[in-house]
């Protein structure tokens, strides 16, 4: 038996990187194909901390890219044996293990949407991930606008993350190749973004496709298809196919959370969701002040758009 971590996957055929650094094919035992989770699995330890012990129960689990497995060899074929319990996974992108994700947002083609910068921060905050906010095409803007999306950005770095603004077409700022040092990044972001362009720009000698946005819409189709992790600086760096439609993952009482300003404006009412009509609500307060307005817009926004 050996130990190695899932790369891609392509209709029940795994491609995994072993401990020694090869990569093989693998194929998967029936029962790991769709594997039901059990009340003493070890994945309960460490599955969706905020689903309720039913849903984890009959949960069915199936390897992710990202998982570390390990495998055996039977007739000169490899065959996935266990899916190893996960540090963390997310939906979008469908990814286990993830130690960052690099948020890949254009600045133009599609035009910069703080919204849906806001939304996908909230998604990774409510799973405990931290991103890396990647401004691309800066090259397409006029001199006005990028200093007033630096002036915007100012604040994303002020509440803890890190942003590079790029042009992809001609290389990546130095500062973020460190912060790819050993680590599993994933890129995410919407369609025609720039992500696999990025990787390109990256990895010497890397031609992973790439399409111009409006041919992208045009074909109606995401331009990567499936999820990558390429070995890069001692870590791995994940290409994943862009999304137009994002949905939010939690539920309404636990948005405030998602969004780290709001906490350090101590609210005195505990239950307070800090909305619109909340008097004395602390964070009410602080908007265009310490909490820039359009966040608050934004979580307002979410907050109705969410059922529960
Ligand atoms: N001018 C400019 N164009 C860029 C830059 N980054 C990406 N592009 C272009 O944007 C288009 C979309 O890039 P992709 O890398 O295919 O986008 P993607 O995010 O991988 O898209 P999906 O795979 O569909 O999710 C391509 O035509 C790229 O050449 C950049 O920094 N500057
Ligand atoms: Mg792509
Ligand atoms: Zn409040």
């Amino acid at each position: 038996m050996a130990n190695g971590r899932v790369i891609s996957l392509d209709s029940g055929v795994y491609k995994v990187l072993t401990e020694e650094g090869n990569e093989i094919l693998l194929k998967a035992r029936g029962k790991l194909r769709n594997m039901t989770i059990t009340k003493d699995s070890s994945f309960n330890k460490n599955l969706n901390k905020h689903s309720n012990k039913k849903d984890i129960y009959q949960g069915k689990l199936s390897p992710k890219v990202g998982d570390e497995v390990s495998f055996l060899i039977k007739d000169d074929t490899y065959y996935l044996d266990t899916i190893f319990p996960r540090k963390n996974e997310l939906i979008r992108p469908d990814i286990a293990n993830v130690d960052q994700i690099l948020l890949i947002f254009s600045a133009k083609r599609p035009d910069m949407s703080y919204f849906l910068l806001d939304l996908f921060i909230s998604n990774l905050e409510y799973n405990q991930i931290k991103p890396i906010i990647i401004i691309s095409k800066v090259d397409l803007c006029t001199d006005d606008e990028l200093i007033t999306l630096k002036e915007n950005m100012r604040y994303y770095e002020q509440l803890g993350y890190p942003v590079f603004f790029n042009n992809s077409k001609i290389g990546v700022p130095e500062g973020v190749k460190d912060l790819l040092k050993d680590r599993i990044t994933v890129l995410s972001g919407q369609t025609g973004a720039g992500k696999s362009t990025f990787i390109n720009a990256l990895i010497p000698g890397f031609k992973l496709e790439t399409n111009d946005i409006s041919e992208a819409l045009n074909r109606g189709k995401h331009t990567t298809r499936r999820i990558h992790l390429y070995q890069y600086f001692g870590g791995l760096i994940g290409d994943t196919p862009g999304f137009s439609k994002l949905e939010l993952v939690c539920k309404k009482d636990d948005l405030k959370k998602t969004f780290v300003e709001f906490n350090k404006c101590h609210c005195r009412f505990r239950d307070c969701n800090h909305l619109d009509n909340s008097l004395g609500c602390a964070v009410k307060e602080e908007v265009g002040h310490n909490i820039k307005q359009s966040r608050y817009e934004n979580y307002l926004k979410m907050y109705e758009s969410l059922d529960r």
